[in-house]
């Protein structure tokens, strides 16, 4: 049996993060794909990647390169092409801009690519795989967006820090868009199965959901010049692994809906099963009213940065 190739479009602080954990996985062999201005720096970053693989004994190969058809016959590609966040900018100032570069890199994917699972990670993320998605034309299970992996990730972070006991035995949902209206489901968050509501006074969840809401905003104005790179790597790999090793892991992924939840003919974050068939299945569930006035309310946001692809 070969190995699984990963493509990456885009080698910067996620690509970068995205091949080293691949790698350490051994999830396959690893390509990085970037502009020709960038070529030395994703050449370097790949050569340094390799010769970190005799520690541990990685079997793997790391190369990177400007020319789009080293990503032939990937199995999965991941896609962080695109200008990130300076402080004070919301994600939907990326559109004009990010819209080209994904134009391109979905011309290039059809192309070179069109068997592979794809995850999209540049934002404003609910309109960049949508726009993806219509550009390829691929079909809906091949085609996913990167975001309710990492905010309930960093749910699940503040709870563990908040409560003290292992983030291993926090599990929560973040449903819907990937922006400030995002919705933290505090009814199914719970520690070791006991629903949080019972080990956390209301006001304080309250302020735990709003620094969910804007923990991406907050490592921005942190870091200055840049947005986050190390958690949104290990999250897009979470879905990487669960597609080539077919474990059918439940993942709240921006996943393209045609009904369910009340939202048709649009990608945001739902609860998907991601196994060798892409994304198998969408679990629908009963939300309670509030939750889904939330959801209508995040999805009226992303409807309106769609219509600014125009497509
Ligand atoms: P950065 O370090 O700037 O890397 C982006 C890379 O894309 C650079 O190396 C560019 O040269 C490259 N690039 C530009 N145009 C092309 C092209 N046409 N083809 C191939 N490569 C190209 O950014 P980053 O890695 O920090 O962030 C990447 C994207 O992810 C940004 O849009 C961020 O806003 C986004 N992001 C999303 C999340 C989510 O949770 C959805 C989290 C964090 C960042």
């Amino acid at each position: 049996m070969s190995r699984k190739k990963i493509a990456l479009i885009g080698g910067g602080q996620i690509g970068g993060n995205l091949a080293l954990i691949a790698a350490q996985k051994e999830l396959g062999d690893v390509v990085i794909f970037d502009i020709p201005k960038a070529e030395g720096m994703i050449k370097g970053k790949a050569l340094d990647l390799m010769q970190l693989r005799p520690h541990d004994g990685y079997d793997v190969n790391i190369e990177g390169s400007s020319d789009p058809a080293v990503i032939s016959g990937a199995d999965v590609v991941i896609i962080t092409a695109g200008v990130p966040r300076k402080p004070g900018m919301d994600r939907e100032d990326l559109l004009e801009i990010n819209l080209k570069i994904i134009r391109d890199v979905a011309n290039n994917v059809k192309t070179h690519a069109p068997e592979a699972f794809v995850i999209v990670i540049s934002n404003p993320l609910d309109a960049m795989v949508y726009a993806f998605y219509k550009i390829s034309g691929f079909p809906k299970n091949q085609v996913v967006g990167m975001a309710g992996a990492l905010d309930s990730a960093r749910f699940r972070t503040f709870i563990a820090m908040e409560t003290g006991f292992s983030v291993q035995d926090v599990t929560c949902m973040v449903l819907g868009g990937h922006g400030d209206s995002m919705v933290p489901l505090t009814r199914l968050a719970s520690v070791g199965g006991i629903p949080v509501s019972e080990l956390i006074p209301e006001e304080r969840l309250n302020a735990i959901v709003d620094r969910v809401r804007f923990a991406g905003g907050e490592i921005v104005k942190l870091f200055g010049n840049g947005s986050a790179y190390y958690a949104p790597a290990q999250s897009a790999i979470e879905m990487a692994e669960s597609y080539l090793r077919d474990k059918k892991r439940v993942i709240p992924c921006a996943s393209y809906c045609e009904g369910e939840f009340g939202v048709d003919g649009y990608f945001i974050g739902v609860p998907s099963v991601i196994g060798s068939g892409g994304v198998e299945r969408i679990l629908e569930f009963t939300l309670t009213e509030e939750e889904q006035a939330e959801l209508n309310n995040t999805l009226e946001k992303v409807k309106k940065t769609v219509a600014g692809t125009g497509l």
